[in-house]
C-alpha cells in the first residue's frame, strides 16, 4: 500500500515511522510519503492559510495551495487524480472512523490523507479534491496531523506483515469476525494476583469451551452489558 500524507508538519511523522508496526510495514514494502503544503505555496512568506470570507476567528487552508501540492505530487489535475486513489480530508465533522472504514481504506492500493490546520479547509478542497471527509471523533484537534496518524496506525496494522502474527488483526475488537462487538477480555500470568483470579475456563485447555466463553463475553460487551 502506498500512503501519502499532506501536512504542514511532516517532521511530526518521524516519531511515527519509528514505531515497530509502522517500521515493519515499510520494510515489507508498503510506502509512506509526505508532502509539505508550505513547499507548494507561491505566496509571500510561503503562506498556506488565509482569513475566512464572511469574517470569524481562525485561518483556513487555501484551495490554491492544496491544489499546487496535489498537482506537484501526482502530475495532473487533482480533480482527475481522485478517480484513481482515495483522497481523505481529515476534518472533525467528517464520517466517523470505525473498523469498517479502516478495513475499507486498508484494501485500497493508494491512499492520500489531507491534514487541515487552523479552522480547517476551504470547503472547495473537500468538495473537489477529496473522495472522503473523515473524523476520528466528535471533538476538535488543533490540526489533522494526529488524526492522520490515527488513520495510518489503524490502517497499517491491517496490512500483511505489520503485526507479529498474521491473524492478530482478524479477531479483534469491532472486527467482522466478532460481529462488530468489542473484544473478549484477556489474561496472562500470574493466574492469581492479590486474590484476583483468572476465569477457570481459560486455564482448562478446552478449546471449544474457551471459544464459546470468549464469544459470549464479546457479545455481552457489545450489548453494553457487563
Ligand atoms: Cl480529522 N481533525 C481535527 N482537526 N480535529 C478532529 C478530527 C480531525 N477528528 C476529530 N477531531
Amino acid at each position: 500500500m502506498d500512503i501519502d500524507v499532506f501536512t504542514l508538519f511532516p517532521e511530526w511523522f518521524d516519531w511515527f515511522e519509528r514505531q515497530r508496526h509502522v517500521a515493519n510495514a515499510l520494510a515489507a514494502g508498503h510506502a509512506l510519503g509526505y508532502v509539505s503544503y508550505r513547499d507548494h505555496s507561491a505566496l509571500s512568506g510561503r503562506q498556506v492559510d488565509d482569513t475566512p470570507f464572511g469574517g470569524g476567528a481562525g485561518m483556513v487552508l487555501r484551495v490554491d495551495v492544496v491544489e499546487a501540492a496535489l498537482r506537484a505530487r501526482y502530475g495532473r489535475d487533482p480533480v482527475a487524480e481522485r478517480e484513481s486513489r482515495r483522497i481523505v480530508a481529515l476534518t472533525p465533522g467528517g464520517r466517523l472512523l470505525d473498523d469498517k472504514l479502516v478495513s475499507e481504506l486498508a484494501a485500497e492500493p493508494r491512499l492520500t490523507l489531507l491534514s487541515g490546520r487552523y479552522e480547517g479547509f476551504d470547503e472547495r478542497i473537500v468538495e473537489h479534491f477529496a473522495t472522503d471527509a473523515v473524523s476520528i471523533g466528535r471533538y476538535v484537534l488543533a490540526g489533522g496531523e494526529l488524526a492522520a496518524m490515527v488513520v495510518c496506525d489503524a490502517v497499517i496494522r491491517k496490512l500483511p506483515g505489520a503485526l507479529g502474527h498474521e491473524d492478530s488483526a482478524v479477531e479483534e475488537s469491532f472486527s467482522a469476525a466478532l460481529g462488530g462487538a468489542p473484544e473478549y477480555p484477556h489474561y496472562t500470568r500470574p493466574a492469581e494476583h492479590r486474590g484476583w483470579t483468572v476465569p477457570e475456563v481459560l486455564l482448562s485447555g478446552h478449546h471449544e469451551r474457551i471459544r464459546e466463553w470468549r464469544a459470549e463475553q464479546s457479545r455481552r460487551r457489545g450489548a453494553g452489558g457487563d
